[in-house]
């Protein structure tokens, strides 16, 4: 009789050990989820003073793109593409500001956007904070 509690009292204890890990996994971030899509490929872009490298980007429609954004610099930098943001579906919209105009990156900061370009196009890419520097770019959508 003794030995028969601490047994029963065992199983819950590793159920809940096991719902807690489980929990931990899908926490993981970059974890294979729905924002990662099979074919996603990898773009990645720096952000220094006062420029975007690469500066001129070429993506294909339907392909579903992790575009990862670093910011090398000692500057918040904005990596603002508007009108192509509007024109695809984003998988993790909340990455954005609330406007969903752009990736805010304070120095030191990295931000992944998982996009699906749908318009074919030239699209606009600003720092609006440092345009005037030239931090410009291009987004071409095929
Ligand atoms: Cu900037």
């Amino acid at each position: 009789m003794l030995r028969f509690f601490p047994k029963q009292a065992r199983v819950p204890l590793l159920a809940g050990s096991a719902a807690a890990l489980l929990l931990a996994a899908c926490a993981v971030p970059g974890a294979a989820s729905a924002a990662d899509p099979k074919g996603t490929k990898q773009l990645t872009v720096t952000t220094t003073e006062s420029k975007f490298t690469p500066n001129k980007l070429t993506l294909r429609r339907g392909i579903p793109y992790r575009l990862h954004v670093e910011n090398r610099g000692k500057e918040m930098h904005e990596f603002n593409a508007a009108d192509l943001f509007k024109s695809s579906k984003i998988n993790n919209p909340t990455v954005l500001n609330p406007d969903k105009t752009e990736l805010v990156l304070k120095p030191g900061e990295t931000k992944d956007l998982y996009i699906i370009p749908k318009k074919a196009g030239r699209f606009r890419l600003v720092c609006p904070d440092h345009d005037w520097a030239g931090m410009t770019g291009e987004i071409t959508v095929e």
